[in-house]
């Protein structure tokens, strides 16, 4: 059986020199200004201090070892609001939001979220639709006869065609995952610039799942390029031991490992994107974990991929198919324009 190798360089135990480094920008124009703090945790999390940038609480249980804050900044000064229940900061090329919604019934939920969200990007002017974040509790609980998640995907694909998106090229980069609470919690990043999806050969692209995953398929890319002025962004979705549309390895979490290692790193490839192992700190990864044994198991077959400096969040989460025992996303900042979460 094939097995997936780390690369070359970090077997043959090479430096990392073909790190990408900044552009240097970052550090030289002073500190840069909070767009949004996100704090993953449990209920009885300490709320954030608060001043006037967008807080999110995702309710998910940080794995052993693991920051807990994530904070998004720029080096322009944002200006922030709060429109249609999101709370936002806009820059000129970049708009980050954060709502929640209770979490039942989720079909509900998610056409609200949606219709916020967008109202919210129109109003400010954004044209595309980035990056999109969502967690909510019970993703495997039934609801009129379909998994919450099913239903999720269904509300999420009607809202989108109400808003003309051509499907699936305006599709973000996303996640979804189980999280505990009452909450629909959504976390979104938009701009104006130049987007563009990004597809693996190896996976059937989301949006043309067969309809046993549910009536209406996931919308949503493998991954989004953004590109404009000051910025160079790459945003990669959840990603998963999928191959064609179905799960591989459904016991497995070493193997389900190794296979989403595989279809990031052949994402990569096939969009000439640096490897993995050369993102260094202008990077941002998570990692989810339906079941928090699975941790040391995962990270020693991770470790070989990724550069040494570039921070991992772990969380303990429901992924959205029962079979599926982990998830990875990540952010690439590839013009070192500080449009990348940094961890605490
Ligand atoms: C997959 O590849 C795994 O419904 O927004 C990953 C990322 C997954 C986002 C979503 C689902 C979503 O189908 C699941």
């Amino acid at each position: 059986m094939h097995r997936f190798m780390p690369p070359i360089a970090t077997l043959k135990g090479l430096s990392h020199s073909e790190v990408i480094t900044p552009k240097g920008i970052w550090g030289t124009a002073g500190e840069p200004f909070t767009l949004a703090d996100i704090r993953y945790g449990l209920a009885t999390t300490p709320p954030i201090p608060s001043d006037k940038s967008p807080k999110a609480y995702a309710a998910m249980k940080p794995l052993k070892d693991s920051p807990t804050g994530e904070r998004w900044t720029s080096l322009d000064k944002p200006s922030y609001g709060s429109l249609h229940g999101i709370d936002y900061a806009a820059t000129d090329e970049l708009l980050i939001g954060v709502g929640r919604w209770p979490a039942t019934p989720i079909r509900d939920a998610t056409t609200a979220a949606y219709h916020s969200l967008w109202e919210v990007t129109q109003q400010l002017g954004y044209a595309h639709l980035l990056r999109i974040w969502q967690f909510f509790p019970e993703i495997h609980g039934e609801e009129d006869d379909l998994e919450r998640y099913q239903s999720f995907c269904l509300a999420r694909h009607e809202a989108l065609k109400t808003f003309g998106f051509n499907m699936p090229q305006d599709l973000p980069a996303a996640s979804a995952l189980g999280s505990t609470g009452e909450d629909l919690c959504l976390i979104f990043i938009a701009g104006n610039g130049t987007m563009t999806t990004l597809e693996n050969p190896n996976q059937v692209s989301a949006f043309h799942y067969p309809p046993i995953y549910g009536p209406k398929s996931p919308s949503f890319s493998r991954a989004v390029r953004f590109k404009s002025p000051q910025h160079d962004l790459v945003f990669i979705s959840g990603t998963a031991s999928i191959l064609g549309y179905e799960t591989h390895a459904p016991e497995d979490t070493l193997r389900q490992c190794e296979i989403t290692l595989d279809n990031l790193s052949t994402l990569l490839k096939t969009h000439h994107l640096p490897a993995l192992w050369q993102w260094g700190e202008q990077a941002a990864f998570k990692i989810y974990l339906r079941r928090a044994k699975d941790q040391g198991l995962v990270k020693d077959c991770l470790n070989p991929w990724l550069h040494p400096s570039s921070p991992v969040i772990w969380l303990e989460a429901d992924i959205c198919r029962r079979d599926l025992l982990l998830e990875i996303e990540a952010t690439l900042d590839l013009s070192g324009s500080s449009w990348h979460p940094t961890y605490s």
